[in-house]
């Protein structure tokens, strides 16, 4: 089985969707084989996301990223990355379908509920950066 990292971020928690999320993860298949809820400091958030430090973005996305608590879950199932990319939906809420995550829970990109690894190497690194 693979596995996937995903994270309910701060507006997510905030909003009291975790219960919500973990339902629809569960109800497609995936097990969960380890969560907790935690609080990122800047320096796990910028090699989280060392990828985009260039965009002009990144100040406010660590600053979104730290502003509360995050609720982490590694998920096990056939083909983890992208069947949970697809329960996530669109990056940016606003082309993201209904029936998605996103497309049902959030309108803006910069608070977009959720996160989930996109590819099997970054699942692995992402695994190893929260749950150690
Ligand atoms: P994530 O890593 O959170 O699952 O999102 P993603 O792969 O779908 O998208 P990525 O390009 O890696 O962007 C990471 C997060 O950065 C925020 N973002 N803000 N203000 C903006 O224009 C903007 N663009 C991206 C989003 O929170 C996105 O999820």
């Amino acid at each position: 089985m693979d596995k996937t990292f995903v994270m309910v971020k701060p507006d997510g928690v905030e909003r009291g969707l975790v219960g919500k999320i973990v339902a629809r993860f569960e109800e497609k298949g995936f097990k969960i084989v380890d969560a907790k809820l935690t609080k990122l400091d800047r320096k796990l958030a910028e090699v989280h996301y060392e990828h985009l430090n260039t965009k002009p973005f990144f100040g406010e996305l660590v600053d979104f990223i730290t502003s509360g608590p995050v609720f982490a879950m590694v998920l096990e199932g056939k083909d983890a990355v992208q069947n949970a990319r697809s329960l996530i939906g669109a990056t940016n809420p606003t082309d993201a379908s209904a029936g998605t995550i996103r497309g049902d829970y959030a309108t803006d990109v910069a608070s977009n509920i959720i996160h989930g690894s996109d590819s099997d190497e970054n699942a692995a690194r992402e695994i190893s950066l929260y749950f150690h």
